[in-house]
């Protein structure tokens, strides 16, 4: 690959500012982009706006103003050739006199694909495939993901004991899990696009289930999603305050669920809780992700993290991949993906 080293550190300054707008720009994916000028410097940097703005490359090519000229343009999804919300990005780049771009993932989308070859038809050098798997797995994972089939991504999250219980059997919860693992999931909510749990959970816990930096509300709030099918939710329930946007839907069906939140624009899908509706969703194959917080403590009786998912024989139990394991003070995390789920990364 005819790559410098300025360029491979480019792309990585936009795999990174991919990250900084995770879960705001849905149901457009997260890219980022990095302007380089005709002697490699970075002069221009920007990430896709929420839906209806700009894209990475507009906003990078903006930044760097008239040093474009001559320069070289590195994106983490291949520059788009329509006109969508938006005009074609391809003709911002030509017009802006770049003569180069670097693309890591070829974009998927039928209406906006063929970027990279209108480029090459104006007379610029195209590169394409520069960390793709870190890009395809990172930032643009949910929306790949969408992309290819008509659902959310959804990520399933739980804290449990050592015993793989989520509460003891007089249901307390709070806390099972240590101060740095409730920090990483206010991370990982702040990157997402709505939260979803069953009504059980609402009853039991009554969670607020809003982003909170310290002690105040973060700026972006994901969507809080609450599966009630009998209508069960209490008129005060936390999960229906002011500090986020909240739906209530009248499904248990995972499918259903998945398709009404899909319409809203929504591509990524935390699953908080509780044991029932994982299960339900792990039977329905709706899960790709699965992150689990595991504490040094043992109950003994208590709700088990996963309810009934109908899997009745150890030959029919659902196998993951572990992607990694992390120690979060004395807890222990591990990122794992079903075997049936698309690795995007691998393809
Ligand atoms: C983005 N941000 O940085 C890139 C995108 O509806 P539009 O006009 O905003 O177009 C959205 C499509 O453009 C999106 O689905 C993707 O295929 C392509 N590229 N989109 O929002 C970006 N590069
Ligand atoms: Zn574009």
């Amino acid at each position: 690959m005819d790559v410098t080293e300025a360029e491979h550190a480019a792309m990585h300054r936009a795999l990174a500012l991919a990250e900084t707008v995770r879960g705001r720009t849905s149901p457009n994916p997260a890219v980022g982009a990095v302007i380089l000028d005709e002697t490699g410097h970075l002069v221009g940097e920007g990430a896709t706006e929420r839906a209806g703005g700009r894209h990475a490359e507009v906003v990078a090519l903006q930044d760097a103003e008239s040093k474009a000229r001559g320069g070289t343009a590195i994106v983490t999804l291949e520059p788009c050739a329509h006109t969508g919300r938006t005009g074609p990005c391809t003709e911002a780049l030509v017009a802006a006199g770049i003569t180069k771009v670097i693309y890591a993932v070829d974009d998927p989308n039928p209406e906006a694909a063929g970027g990279g070859e209108r480029l090459r038809e104006a007379g610029v050098e195209v590169v394409s495939g520069l960390e793709e798997h870190a890009a395809a797995s990172g930032a643009l994972r949910p929306w790949l993901h969408a992309v290819r089939t008509g659902r959310p991504y959804v990520t399933w999250k739980f804290a449990a004991t050592l015993d793989g219980r989520v509460a003891a059997a007089d249901y307390t919860s709070r806390w099972i899990s240590s101060a740095a693992s409730r920090a990483d999931v206010h991370n990982l909510r702040s990157g997402i696009d709505a939260i979803l749990v069953g009504s059980g959970t609402v009853l039991v816990d009554d969670p607020q289930l809003s982003v909170r930096e310290g002690e105040r509300l973060a700026a972006h709030q994901p969507l809080r999603v609450v599966l009630d099918r009998r209508h069960r939710v209490p008129d005060d329930a936390r999960v229906l305050d002011e500090s986020a946007e909240t739906v209530v839907l009248d499904t248990a069906v995972p499918q259903f669920a998945m398709k009404a939140l899909y319409d809203r624009g929504v591509r990524h899908v935390l699953l908080e809780g509780g044991p029932t509706l994982a299960g339900a969703f792990v039977e329905a194959r709706c899960i790709d992700e699965v992150i689990a917080y595991v504490a040094p403590t043992l109950l003994g009786a208590g709700p088990a993290a996963l309810g009934d998912a109908g899997i009745g024989t150890l030959a029919d139990a659902l196998l993951l991949d572990v992607e990694s394991v992390t120690r979060l003070g004395d807890d222990i995390k591990v990122v794992a993906r079903p075997r049936w789920a698309e690795h995007v990364a691998e393809d």
